[in-house]
């Protein structure tokens, strides 16, 4: 068992109380009409950063969903800039900036999960060191996507770790109508796999979770299906209105057992956290948000970039539908 040091806990503690400060201004930003839809990440937290935190950000790749770029942070401040351009709808905000290893958000449920099967197989083919880390949702694993991609793993033996953050919900569908399975877990055996169970609110226990995982698939031992159990704290997202289908008693019995909280105390008794440092994380927290958000909103918008990173070079079809943009956009502006 790999248990991260008191210093790499308040790392991680920070990172999620940047996170969760930055996601609750983001919903405020929403509100007011000056970013778009908004998938608050309140609940998933630890599972996120601990994840992040267990790999090594040079040669691990990861792959998310919707709602992890905040607590992404350790990959580098292009994660943050990347999903400010996003949010305000700039094409640029689907790209891949040199040399960071995350893919953009995924809105279409579960397909992320084949791409980091065919990224993971791809460094093996490459002879490169690294494994690929897959996060979607409870909702997401019942797509067809999740089984094609689970299943080529398990045969290809890919270095990839598949992370299922198991929220509860999927929007308004409560996990028990989700699947009539004992837990996502064991939808491992189907693929061959491990599937482990982890409490995604105890960041130690998924940064040990996924670092055996990820150790196993550098010894070529294939991947590992790891099913973090959570609780959506928020809503699904700014469009969604979560007092309409979350019975109350769950939610009260959700926040006591909220993962920042739950760290935050377990550092303040280890005299590793106190209102200064708290203070201190969430001032800079909401600095580096509003710098994204202005920068985000100055960036030069190319609208052909909307078709880069499609092929590494255009094909003769994309380079036709590249200069009909241009052309129509500078009509529009003539
Ligand atoms: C292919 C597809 N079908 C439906 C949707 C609509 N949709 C958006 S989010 C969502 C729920 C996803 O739930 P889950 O995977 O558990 O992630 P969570 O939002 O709980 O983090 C649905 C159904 C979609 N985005 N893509
Ligand atoms: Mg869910």
């Amino acid at each position: 068992m790999t248990i991260p040091s008191d210093a790499q806990l308040r790392e991680i503690l920070v990172d999620m109380v940047t996170a969760r400060t930055q996601s609750a201004r983001l919903w405020n930003l929403q509100r007011q009409g000056q970013v778009g839809t908004v998938a608050p990440i309140d609940g998933h937290e630890a599972t996120i950063v601990a994840a992040a935190h267990a790999l090594d950000t040079e040669h691990d790749w990861v792959i998310p969903q919707y709602r992890e770029p905040l607590a992404l942070r350790r990959y580098g401040p292009e994660i943050l800039e990347r999903f400010m351009l996003y949010s305000l709808g700039h094409p640029a905000g689907g790209h891949i900036p040199d040399p960071i290893r995350v893919l953009p958000n995924q809105i279409s449920l579960g397909t992320q999960i084949p791409h980091a099967v065919g990224i993971a197989w791809g460094m093996v083919l490459r002879s490169e060191p690294g494994v690929a880390l897959v996060f979607f949702g409870d909702g997401s694993s019942s797509e067809g996507d999740f089984y094609e991609a689970g299943n080529l793993a398990g045969v290809l033996n890919a270095p990839v770790v598949m992370v299922c953050v198991n929220n509860q919900w999927a929007i308004s569908t409560p996990v028990h109508l989700q699947t009539a399975a004992e837990s996502f877990a064991d939808k491992a055996a189907g693929f061959g796999i491990p599937g482990v169970k982890v409490d995604g609110n105890d960041a130690a226990a998924v940064y040990d979770a996924v670092d055996e995982a990820r150790k196993r698939a550098l010894a070529g031992k294939g991947p590992t299906l790891i099913e973090a159990v959570i609780y959506r704290l928020g809503a699904h997202t700014t469009a969604d209105d979560p007092t309409r289908y979350v019975p109350p008693e769950d939610l009260e019995a959700a926040q006591r057992d909220d993962p920042v909280l739950r760290l935050t105390s377990q550092l303040r008794k280890l005299g590793l956290w106190d209102d200064a440092a708290q203070q201190e994380t969430e001032v800079e927290a909401l600095e580096l948000l509003d710098r994204a958000v202005e920068d985000a909103r100055s960036a030069p918008l190319a609208v052909d970039a909307l078709l880069d990173h499609c092929f590494s070079v255009d094909t003769q079809r994309l380079a036709l539908q590249r200069s009909q943009l241009l052309e129509a956009r500078s009509t529009e502006t003539r």
